[in-house]
Formats: C-alpha cells, structure tokens, sequence
C-alpha cells in the first residue's frame, strides 16, 4: 500500500511537471506571437525603407502642379517631383497650399494601391513631406482625401499603403502648410481599371 502510494505519488509530479513544461511553451509560443509583426491592413499605415517595393512600374500621365517655383528657378519646377531621379525636387514659391498632381488622361482610371516618396535631399527632408495628403477625383475639381502621410524618414524611399478601391482619373499629392511643397521624387501606384479608348 506504501509503495502504491509512493508510485501514484511520482506519477502525479510527472503529470504536474508534464503540464507545467507544455503551460510554459503554450505561454512562450504566444509571447512570440504577440512580438512578431503583423501586416497592417489600415489604409493609414506606412512601410519605412521599402526600397524593394518603390522599384515598380507607377502610374503615368501628364503631371500638373503649382506655379511659380521659388525663384522662378527652372531646376525645381513641380515636374520635378515626378521626374523619375531623387535628385531633383520641387520647390514652390509659397510655404502653403502647393500640390503636384497627376492625371491619368481621358478615359483612364486607376484605384491606388500606394505611394512612394523621396524627401527633398539633405535640406529639411522628411519634415516636409509628413503631413502631406494624398488625393483623388474624377473632375479635377472635387477631391476626396485617400491617406495622410506619415512615417516617412530622410534619405530614402517610403512606401504608404493606401489600398483604395475607387477608380479615380486624377491623383495628387497636397502639401502639408511650410513645406513650400519640398519633395524629390512622388510614385502614385494603383491598378487602372478603365483602359485607354482605343
Ligand atoms: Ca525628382
């Protein structure tokens, strides 16, 4: 009877140690769960450094913009904001309200999927750039804010999700007020939905 009891005994701290190992591993696999990254699927969220992801064919067009550039200066005219090199920026006569636009042409819509931005090189960068709204519309009158832009750092690409499901004709990037709308390089990308009339 002694040794029943001893035996029943060990048994139930091999069961307690059994249960006690997988309490601690169920526990362990959750911490990591919780600290690893998820997939953001707001359509405010930013990607830091995607440079992988900003090497994309973008949306093209006839891009438009404000006027004048500071100082009259043809090297930083708003075209430059969508000219294809980080090097060159645009560079608006007034602190406030300056945008560059893009429009898709007659016929032609496409649902934005994400932007990429580069900041202004070397010269008040990303400052200029967060805060920034990007837009859409189909009359180039009326616009509807798509996505604020945050997260984005000096030096490098950003990519900001936008995962918008309406097809618009025109997009365009608004300044956020200060910034005299500095920016080296915008890509609008998104999924045309209405092909050129052929
Ligand atoms: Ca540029």
């Amino acid at each position: 009877m002694f040794m029943q009891a001893s035996v029943i005994k060990n048994r139930l701290i091999e069961y307690y140690k059994f249960f006690t190992i997988a309490i601690l591993i169920g526990v362990g696999v959750l911490a990591i769960s919780v600290m690893l990254p998820t997939k953001s699927t707001t359509a405010q969220a930013a990607t830091t450094n995607p440079v992988a992801n900003c090497d994309k064919a973008k949306l093209t067009g006839t891009v438009f913009g404000s006027t004048p550039s500071y100082q009259n200066d043809p090297n930083t005219t708003f075209d430059k904001a969508y000219d294809g090199d980080i090097t060159t920026y645009f560079d608006y006569l007034n602190p406030n309200g300056g945008l560059v636009g893009l429009d898709l042409g007659v016929n032609t819509k496409a649902s934005l999927s994400s932007v990429c931005l580069f900041p202004r090189p070397a010269y008040y960068n990303d400052t200029r750039v967060n805060g920034a709204i990007i837009q859409g519309s189909n009359d180039n009158l009326s616009y509807t804010n798509i996505v604020t832009i945050s997260g984005v750092v000096q030096g490098q690409w950003t990519e900001v999700n936008a995962n918008n499901t309406t097809p618009y004709r025109y997009y365009r990037y608004l300044s956020p007020d200060g910034s005299y709308s500095n920016i080296a390089e915008i890509k609008f990308f998104g999924s045309v939905s209405i092909p050129p009339a052929s």
